[in-house]
């Protein structure tokens, strides 16, 4: 069956299996070359075991961002040089790598190897994301190295190393749902952000087994679920523990499991006693009724699974919650063996593997540390170089973007696979530090809100125009196959990095070819605790993926972790004594400047900063623009009728988008999703207060006052406006000022911070608050 949704036509030439650009799911594909101009095609791919053939949207449609006139076709570079307010203007390759080579070569003599810096993301290759790591290290010794993935599941990484000694999001095949018993799916809206992952949920349902979903927000997922709690904002951490104590205090605590195969309970346990029925009901707004019914229905469950995503994980205390609810795993049982455990459900479509070879500011290839003196050994050989030369850890993803053009920051930066000024916390600050910078080279395939504030734009080819493998959110290493001819003029990232390193004066050691750099990862992983050096480019193909560990081209890789030991040294799980604490912002109060939670997330149609999916006519159909989720109760009180704009203001700044009434949400919450940059940009208003374990920031956190804003229209920037199309005669950047002296105006009127303790929650309906 033909899916195309990027237009008709004959198209001819053979369709090649390939992968989804987008998310995690990595869903299988065949694209096929349309005839002359004609648009490629989208087919099925019903023997891929992950969709098997289904495709949201997005992917349907992912075909549409090949076409020229919406991608970038050649090189950028501004009219004067240096200065960001000249327009850009096309560029030969070797005009724009020279500029690019010159300003890094120029800010490392005058300020050190410490003032260059690279942003990755985890929607590159895994070969993409290793050569970023190692050009970084090797071609500019800089220890300031970090990507987007730090937003993304860095708090749920933090939590499996601390509790399992490795990280893979998930350690069981995604199918190993559909056989579970009970699944507690944690801020997870799969039916909003992973479509065909939803049969997995639905048959587990009939099988018998039972699903409960922890939203603050009804959501799609939500209304499939047995039972929904619905807690406030930032409140996982407290429900985790709650969830806990009734646990033991039934008397469904795996005895013997605890004492065979965990360490730790007995701190564990103590801190989950201070968390007694009624106090957690203060803290999460979830009525003990419900709070008892979850402890029941997953303590009876003979096999159960906790499936985190972003909801408990982007907040300043992340790694802590999700620490919280692997110990609720633990202490039932559920863990390491056949149809139980914890797991994550990674976001991008390279998630597990960017986050595994080494462009995170702590890490070398194959999930080593960075620290680790026989992994910088190890590394090194491979490299060819001195692990002396090799730097030491560098500034986490949010304190990197805050350091931009400031003494004893980063001045000159490459950035690839990433767009910070819509989708970096409190953006308006990180577009002013983007545009502090002496030279800004911005890798993309769109000339995307962060691309328009650089001073060299280099385009690149994109997911059917090139092979590469990625891991998707299984720990399944896929390929990704070339199905496209990309456009003349287009070079890959790795051609990129190579015409870079050796303008920098290494011409070795920077392939183009991405099975060769495969083939050096691979060196590079072995003995690591994501060792590739099993899988092949040919396995691959063979295989419909290959799961890592695989340390051995004879190894048949390993889809399922932990059945005989958890990957710590002796054995076993540890759990974490983890204790409730407030959000690092907490409303005020209802007579406060601040009354109401925010919070944010994604619809369907639109994918992360919306650089790719703005950009498909039949996606903005389905998602048109910003919007501000509020209760019926709260517009009553706003005077606010559906469709209406509505401001909304917090500590760093403000936004404004149509009111979106909805009995889905909390009265004492509202909701906005992250896809547009412009009035309507929803990190106008997040807080970058980080996990002092992950530097994840607080996303799904924040206190804001809504207003009405009758006359603004609030939509979002950077849409499907033609001049972003061919992009050169756009402004730079109006949007960025205006809502920089925006929030520098509401920073000077309010001024601070909450300590946040112990506040009632404050809201328009009678619902129960937290307190401490
Ligand atoms: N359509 C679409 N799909 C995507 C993406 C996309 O941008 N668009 N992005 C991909 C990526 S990179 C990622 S990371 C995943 C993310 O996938 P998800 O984590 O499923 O997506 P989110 O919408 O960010 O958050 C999930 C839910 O968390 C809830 N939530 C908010 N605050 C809290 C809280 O304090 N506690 C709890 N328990 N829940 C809370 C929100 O209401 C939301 O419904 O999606 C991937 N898939
Ligand atoms: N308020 C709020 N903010 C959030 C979140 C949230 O839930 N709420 N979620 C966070 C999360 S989980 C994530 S993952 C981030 C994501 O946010 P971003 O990092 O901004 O992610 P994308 O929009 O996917 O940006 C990827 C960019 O790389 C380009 N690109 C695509 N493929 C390639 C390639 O092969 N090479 C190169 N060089 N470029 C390519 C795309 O065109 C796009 O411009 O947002 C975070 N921000
Ligand atoms: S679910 Fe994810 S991988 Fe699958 S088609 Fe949609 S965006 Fe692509
Ligand atoms: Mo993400």
């Amino acid at each position: 069956m033909t899916t195309s949704g990027s237009g008709s036509g004959t198209a001819t030439g053979t369709a090649t299996d390939t992968h989804c650009p987008y998310c995690a799911l990595q869903c299988g594909m065949r694209l096929r070359p349309g005839a002359g101009a004609e648009p490629a095609e989208v087919l099925e791919r019903p023997d891929f075991p992950v969709n098997r053939g289904a495709l949201c949207g997005k992917g349907r449609t992912a075909a549409a961002v090949l076409r020229p006139g919406v991608r970038l076709t050649e090189p950028l570079v501004r009219e004067d040089r240096g200065d960001r307010d000249s327009p850009l203007r096309p560029a030969s390759w070797d005009e724009a790598l020279d500029r690019v080579a010159a300003g890094l070569t120029r800010a490392r003599r005058r300020h050190g190897d410490d003032a260059v810096g690279v942003f990755g993301g985890g929607g590159l290759t895994n070969e993409k994301a290793y050569l970023l790591g190692k050009f970084a290290r090797v071609a500019l010794r800089t220890p300031h190295i970090d990507y987007n993935g730090r937003f993304c599941m860095s708090s749920a990484a933090a939590a499996h190393r601390r509790a399992f000694g490795i990280d893979r999001g998930l350690p069981f095949p995604l199918a190993d749902i559909a056989g579970t018993d009970c699944v507690i799916l944690v801020g997870a809206n799969p039916a909003e952000t992973m479509p065909p992952a939803l049969r997995y949920f639905r048959e587990l349902r009939e099988n018998g087994g039972r699903l409960i979903v922890v939203d603050p927000r009804r959501t799609r997922t939500a209304e499939q679920a047995d039972l929904h709690l619905q807690p406030l904002p930032g409140s996982d951490l407290a429900l985790a523990l709650g969830l806990l104590h009734l646990l033991i205090a039934d008397g469904r605590a795996d005895k013997d499991f605890i004492a065979r195969r965990t360490t730790g309970f007995a701190q564990a346990r103590a801190a989950a006693m201070a968390h007694w029925p009624q106090r957690v009901e203060r803290l999460t707004g979830v009525p003990m009724p419900q709070l008892a019914a979850a402890a029941a229905m997953f303590g009876e469950a003979p096999r159960g699974m906790v499936l985190t995503a972003r909801g408990p994980e982007q907040q300043s205390k992340g790694t802590d919650t999700v620490s919280a609810w692997i110990n609720l795993c633990l202490a039932a049982g559920k863990a390491g063996r056949p149809g139980s455990g914890y797991g994550c459900l990674t976001g991008q479509g390279n998630g597990q593997g960017g986050r595994e070879h080494g462009q995170k500011a702590d890490q070398l290839p194959g999930y080593r540390s960075i620290t680790d003196p026989a992994a910088r050994r190890h590394v090194a050989s491979v490299w060819g170089v001195d692990p002396g030369a090799l730097p030491g850890p560098g500034r986490s993803a949010y304190e990197l973007l805050d350091s931009l053009g400031t003494d004893g920051g980063v001045r000159a930066l490459l950035l690839m696979g990433s767009n910070p000024a819509v989708s970096a916390p409190r953006a308006a600050h990180v577009s002013e530090r983007l545009r502090a910078l002496d030279l800004l080279a911005v890798g993309d395939v769109v000339l995307s809100e962060t691309a328009r504030l650089a001073d060299v734009v280099l385009p690149v080819t994109q997911w059917a125009e090139e092979t590469g493998t990625t891991t998707n959110l299984e720990g399944r290493v896929i390929l990704r196959r070339k199905a496209v001819d990309a456009p003349p003029g287009v070079r890959s990232d790795l051609a990129v990095l190579h015409g870079l390193a050796a303008r920098l004066g290494v011409p070795e050691g920077f392939p183009e070819d991405p099975e060769e750099v495969f083939e050096e990862l691979r060196r590079a992983s072995a003995g690591g605790q994501a060792d590739y050096a099993g899988i092949s480019y040919g396995r691959i193909r063979a295989e419909d993926g290959v799961f890592w560990p695989c340390p051995a081209p004879d190894h048949p890789g390993t889809p399922r972790l932990f059945l005989d030991r958890f990957a710590t040294p002796d054995g076993r799980a540890r759990f974490a004594a983890v204790t409730h604490r407030p959000a690092a912002e907490e409303p005020d109060g209802p007579d406060g400047a601040y009354p109401l939670y925010l919070t944010t997330g994604r619809v369907v149609g639109q994918y992360q900063s919306g650089a790719q999916t703005r950009r498909v006519d039949e996606l903005n159909r389905s998602a048109p623009g910003p919007f501000v989720e509020v209760h019926p109760v709260l517009a009553r009180r706003l005077g606010v009728a559906d469709g209406e704009p509505l401001a909304v203001t917090s500590r760093r700044g403000r936004a404004v988008a149509p009111a979106r009434v909805t009995d889905t949400i909390r009265p004492d919450t509202v909701f906005m999703p992250f896809h547009w940059g412009g009035d309507g940009r929803a990190n106008s208003l997040t807080n970058p207060a980080l996990d002092p374990v992950s530097r994840m920031p607080e996303f799904k956190v924040c206190a804001v006052r809504v207003e009405p804003a009758a006359g603004e229209r609030g939509k979002g920037g950077g849409g499907r406006e033609a001049a972003e199309r061919t992009g050169l005669t756009e402004p730079t950047q109006p949007v960025q000022r205006t809502e920089s002296a925006a929030r520098s105006a509401s920073e000077e009127r309010t001024g601070r911070r909450t300590a946040a303790a112990g506040r009632t929650a404050s809201g328009p309906a009678a619902v129960p608050g937290r307190a401490s």
